[in-house]
């Protein structure tokens, strides 16, 4: 185990495979937004990662601006942090290869992700869609981050990117060490997941995450959704024919009742208990129409700078280009270090 401290950094990625929702939200992009206060951080649309399932190109560049634009619109902050396309630092691929030969095949076969999106075609899914949490653990390890806000799914892979990082650290100690980085590269990355909504589910299904693949678009809240789409999808998301109970035990076994209180507690920055305390014992309609109305309150605003955000790709391109160029300045001189370790001549 390494002595060595490491300049606190934060990193995270979204994908820009389709309409981003309330998961991806309160799961990641409401704790970008907290965190530039204490971090230097940097937000990426992680573009390469999308292509690991087919995208048709056009769809790609309006869905990578879009990303970046609901990352502005939800309160990122693009002039103190670096917002970018991971396409855009070319270091990301690069150190990508270096620590595919630090992973361990068995190791990859393990990441239930690779297996639910693969699904029984798993000879025909992309050697990317396999090899994927390499890039990500490329991703943020290539800025030597420390912290990594991301929701409860991505949690099996940030502890690949843990056990990469220890096992290239472990592998080149004595290379490490002779080139002045002490008795660690890079540090292991901390999990940032935490709160009532790490995890959100499908409004139609309690047990199912929700997600942008989802092919019914009544399983989540978009972001772009207006006030009316909102409204109609949480009146008829599924629910049980019980009331809401008072106490949290009261919520066992009852996945879609839990996962709307979780929404409005995070939504509405209470606890758990405070929501159950108000709503315990009512009907879902009168806790729904509650729902719509701080749903709407918190969402609406973000959907429409999204959309007027977007209404200029330029001015997007040029945030997302400069953001490329900060983040490249950081892990442009890691990769050269990590040349060094490795014993590549430079
Ligand atoms: N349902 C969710 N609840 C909480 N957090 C979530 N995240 C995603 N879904 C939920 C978090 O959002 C961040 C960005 O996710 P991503 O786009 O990189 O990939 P994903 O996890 O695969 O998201 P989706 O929406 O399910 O996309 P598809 O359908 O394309 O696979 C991550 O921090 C993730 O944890």
């Amino acid at each position: 185990m390494t002595t060595q401290t490491f300049p606190s950094r934060v990193f995270s990625g979204v994908q820009p495979t389709g309409n981003l929702h309330l998961g991806n939200y309160l799961g990641a992009i409401q704790k970008f937004v907290a965190l530039q206060a204490d971090y230097e951080c940097l937000y990426c649309v992680v573009d390469m990662h999308a292509i690991t399932v087919a995208q048709d190109p056009d769809e790609l560049r309006r869905t990578i601006r879009e990303v970046a634009a609901a990352f502005i619109a939800a309160g990122v902050d693009p002039q103190k942090n670096a917002i970018f396309n991971q396409s855009q630092v070319s270091v990301h691929a690069e150190l990508a290869w270096v620590l595919g030969c630090t992973a361990r095949i068995g190791w990859l076969n393990r990441m239930t992700q690779f297996k639910e999106k693969a699904g029984k075609d798993r000879e025909n899914a992309s050697v990317g869609l396999y090899t994927y949490p390499v890039l990500m653990a490329a991703d943020i390890l290539a800025y030597r981050a420390t912290h990594v806000p991301v929701g409860e799914d991505q949690k099996q892979h940030l502890e690949l990117a843990r056990d990469i990082a220890q096992k290239f650290n472990n592998d080149f100690a004595a290379s490490i060490e002779k080139h002045g980085f002490g008795d660690a590269f890079f540090p292991l990355p901390e999990p940032l997941i935490q709160g009532a909504a790490a995890r959100v589910m499908s409004l139609r299904d309690g047990s199912k995450k929700m997600s942008k693949s989802d092919p019914s678009d009544q399983s989540r809240i978009n972001l772009t959704d207006d006030a009316d789409a909102i409204a109609a999808k949480v009146r008829k998301a599924k629910t049980d024919p019980e009331p809401l109970p008072s106490e949290a035990a009261g919520l066992e076994g009852r996945p879609e009742a839990a996962n709307l209180v979780g929404i409005y507690a995070a939504l509405a920055g209470v606890e758990q208990a405070k929501v159950l305390g108000e709503f315990g014992g009512g009907q879902f309609s009168a806790f729904k129409n509650a729902l719509v109305e701080v749903a709407v309150e918190k969402l609406g605003p973000i959907g429409a700078e999204m959309k007027r955000l977007v209404a200029d790709p330029a001015s997007i391109d040029a945030i997302l280009k400069r953001g490329a160029e900060r983040a490249e300045a950081i892990a442009r001189p890691n990769f050269e270090a990590v040349k060094d370790i490795v014993g590549f001549v430079r």
